[in-house]
């Protein structure tokens, strides 16, 4: 059909984290023959210098879609940064158009990391509808998207934050449990129900350079009844999320 996706991927800054994951999606995009672009710019690169890279990739034919990968530097404002990118080049599913179409379920994009949570739960061939699910975590990436996503799945969702009482019983009400708060081993096995699917969203860098989640999988593992480990769970179906959204924005911008 003459389709050929292709991705654009602007690091500002040297984050050692952010650089690994850019990496892994490079890596992703060669092995799926996706073509792609990377664009790694200086930690002082101006928020205006940014907004034309952006507004050549939005006008770019060869790129279906474009991602800034976050966190960007203080002196960039991150909205603007995410405004200035085409919806429909939109493969973050950060845009507010495509934040909105996520909450009345007629969207285009699902953000990667959620929408590979998903796709792990029902590969796991675990059924969401009518299951109590709890996310702990409220981010915009994470932590809201993924409620509407299970909620879109017939799951009753329940969202817990930092400010939660009694959180380990409401998580021990959880038929799955999805942790994307961002503290090491936040989640212990005292707060899982026995058989529970336990998602694991964090990616922490210890002090020894070790890589942990958010759930304490040591106890966690002994109560759950599946349970995904860090690296190599949810991090991995992140990157597949994004060649799937890559190949879908392109296909959207041929037909539009
Ligand atoms: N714009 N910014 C934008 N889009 C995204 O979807 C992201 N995210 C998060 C951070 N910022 C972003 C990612 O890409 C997190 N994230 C991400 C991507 C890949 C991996 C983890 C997080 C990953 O590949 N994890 C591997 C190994 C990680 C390592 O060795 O450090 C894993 O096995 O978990």
């Amino acid at each position: 059909m003459g389709i050929k996706p292709g991705l654009a991927v602007i690091i500002v800054g040297d984050d050692p984290a952010s650089q690994v994951y850019v990496r892994n999606k490079e890596r992703a995009c060669e092995e799926c023959g996706i073509y792609s672009e990377k664009y790694a710019l200086d930690a002082s690169t101006t928020q205006e210098e940014l907004l034309s890279l952006i507004e050549e990739l939005n006008n770019k034919k060869s790129i279906s879609g474009i991602l800034v990968q976050l966190p960007v530097p203080d002196h960039i404002d991150e909205e603007k940064i995410i405004e200035a990118i085409n919806p429909r080049k939109d493969v973050d599913a950060f845009h507010p158009i495509n934040v909105g179409k996520i909450m009345t379920g007629n969207y285009d994009f699902v953000p990667c990391t959620p929408a590979g949570v998903m796709e792990l739960i029902k590969e796991s061939g675990i059924d969401v509808c009518g299951k109590e699910c709890v996310v702990v975590g409220r981010s915009n990436i994470v932590g809201k998207p993924q409620a509407m996503l299970l909620l879109h799945n017939n799951g009753t969702v329940t969202i817990c934050h930092s400010k939660t009482k009694d959180l380990k019983e409401k998580t021990k009400k959880a038929d799955i449990l999805v942790a994307a708060v961002g503290i090491p081993n936040f989640i212990t096995g005292d707060m899982i129900k026995e058989g529970a699917v336990v998602i694991d969203v964090g990616i922490n860098r210890l002090e020894n350079k070790k890589l942990c989640g958010d759930v304490e999988f040591e106890s966690a593992e002994k109560v759950a009844g599946a349970i995904t480990p860090v690296p190599g769970g949810v991090g991995p179906m992140t990157v597949a999320m994004l060649m799937k959204n890559t190949v879908r924005a392109a296909v959207i911008n041929k037909s539009k």
